[in-house]
This record gives C-alpha cells, structure tokens and sequence, in this order.
C-alpha cells in the first residue's frame, strides 16, 4: 500500500512556480491524491484562486459566507461568525457527490490553525483493495443516490477517470438510498433500514482495523493541501467543532474544481 500524501517543502506557493512544477504538481496529486505544502506564508483569497485555476475552473456552489475572502472561497470555521459551521461532520466523502460530475480537486488552506482539529483522509482504491472479495462484489452492484438538488445517482465503485484505478463516489451523510443493480432486471432501491445498515458498514469499513487505511492531518501554520477529490474521503474530526475558547479559531478555505466526468463504471 503506498503512503497516502506527499510532503512538498521546498516551494513557496507566494511567488510564481513555473509551469514545469505546476505540471509536476499536479501529476504528484494524481500519484499521491495529497500534496501538503508546508511553510506557506499567508496565502490570501486571490492567490488561493489562483493556485486553484492551475486545476481547471472553479465551482462554488457552497453557502457564501460574509467573512470570505473571496467569492470562490468557502470559508469553514468554529465560529459561526467567521465562516461556516458543523462542514464536513456528517460522515466521510467525497465534495461534490450531490454534482452529476463531482469536484475534480479540493485544495485546503487553514488560514487559522487551531490547537486541535484534524481533517482526515482516506485512499479510496486501498479501502477497496482492502475489502473482502464478498464485500467488494457486492459494493460493485451498488449506486448511491444522493439527498442534495436532484437526487443524482453514481456508481459506489467506478474507475478514478484520469489514473483508471477504481475509487468510490460516496457521501455517508448525504445518500437517500442506494440502488442494487442499476439498469438490469434486478433493479432495486433500499429502504431506508438497508440504506442505513450499508451506510454502517461501508463507515466500519474505513475506520477497521484501529483506522489503519486513515491519514488524519493535524494542521500547522502554513500548511497548504491540495488533493485528488475522487480520489480519497474525508471527514472533519469531531475537534474542529470545539470552540474558539477551547482550541482557537480554526479558519479553513476551502476552493473547488469543477469535474470534467460523470463517474460511471
Ligand atoms: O473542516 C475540515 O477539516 C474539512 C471540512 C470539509 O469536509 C470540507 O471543507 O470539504
Ligand atoms: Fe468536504
């Protein structure tokens, strides 16, 4: 199993790369589906903008809070009046699975670091690489039908469009039900006690064996993510809900690129 993420040390995301990084940026983000700049000085609204531009165009469809520093920038915070609130918390996934072609990138820049407040990952291929034949047969047989705008469906298990390496499109606290066996004579939509049992056991599934397949980032001054959206989950810890009395003010922004695939199998 490779290691999830790449740690880039040597380049000031302030001044400008030249196209030959940019390109090897971002093969590194579809080889390694993290790429975590560190020592970043200050990144403002703009510049994230542009960093996010070198992946495609951006899509924003989030809540556009008062406080963010530019209009593409989704600003997530522990307090309400700095950005928005409880983001990430209903369960692991993927940005944009409610989208009839899911984000392509997310790229995360904490603004302000608290003391506590992980976002975690997960390698989707190595989760399905993981499972029991049984089970990713079975996974295989499963679309997910979201609960956002019009109830898009997507295949649980499709191959990831640029590397071809089969990834999941999933998000636990998003999905209305699931399909079994789309498009053949078998097909059928769970009710809600097996949407909730499959919801179960795909989350067990990520978190067994003591969380082994999860990387969970503790944020530093100046970190700077940039990752392959289709390529691994994520959820915000339980602590980046503490308070700003508690832990600090977390301020995360977060930009998306627009997806150029409709994952199918
Ligand atoms: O706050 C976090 O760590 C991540 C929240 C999240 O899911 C997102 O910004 O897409
Ligand atoms: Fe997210």
């Amino acid at each position: 199993m490779k290691e999830l993420g790449k740690v880039v040390t040597d380049i000031n995301l302030n001044s400008s790369v030249p196209e030959n990084v940019i390109e090897q940026i971002k093969n590194d983000v579809h080889e390694h589906r993290l790429v975590i700049f560190k020592n970043q000085s200050v990144i403002s609204g703009d510049r994230q903008v542009e960093i996010s531009k070198w992946f495609g165009n951006l899509e924003s469809t989030f809540y556009k809070h008062p406080r963010s520093p530019h209009p593409d920038v989704f600003r997530v915070s522990n307090d309400e009046d700095e950005g928005c609130t409880h983001v990430g918390r209903t369960g692991w996934h993927i940005d944009g699975s409610f989208m009839r072609k899911p984000f392509g990138y997310s790229l995360y820049y904490m603004f302000s670091v608290p003391l506590k407040g992980d976002t975690a990952f997960v390698p989707l291929n190595d989760l399905i690489n993981s499972l029991a034949p049984e089970v990713a047969a079975r996974w295989e047989r499963l679309w997910m039908v979201s609960d956002r705008r019009d109830g898009v469906v997507h295949p649980l298990i499709y191959p990831h469009p640029i590397t071809g390496l089969k990834t999941l499109c999933l998000h636990l606290g998003m999905t209305t039900a699931f399909v079994w066996d789309l498009g053949s004579d078998k097909e059928r939509m769970t009710e809600r006690s097996e949407t909730v049992k499959l919801i179960k056991e795909i989350y067990q599934e990520i978190v067994k064996d003591e969380r082994r397949l999860i990387y969970s980032h503790k944020w530093e001054e100046g970190d700077f993510i940039i990752s392959d959206n289709l390529a691994v989950g994520h959820e915000a810890s339980e602590e980046t809900q503490y308070s700003r009395n508690e832990v600090g003010l977390r301020i995360l922004h977060r930009t998306t690129i627009e997806g150029k695939h409709e994952p199918h199998k």
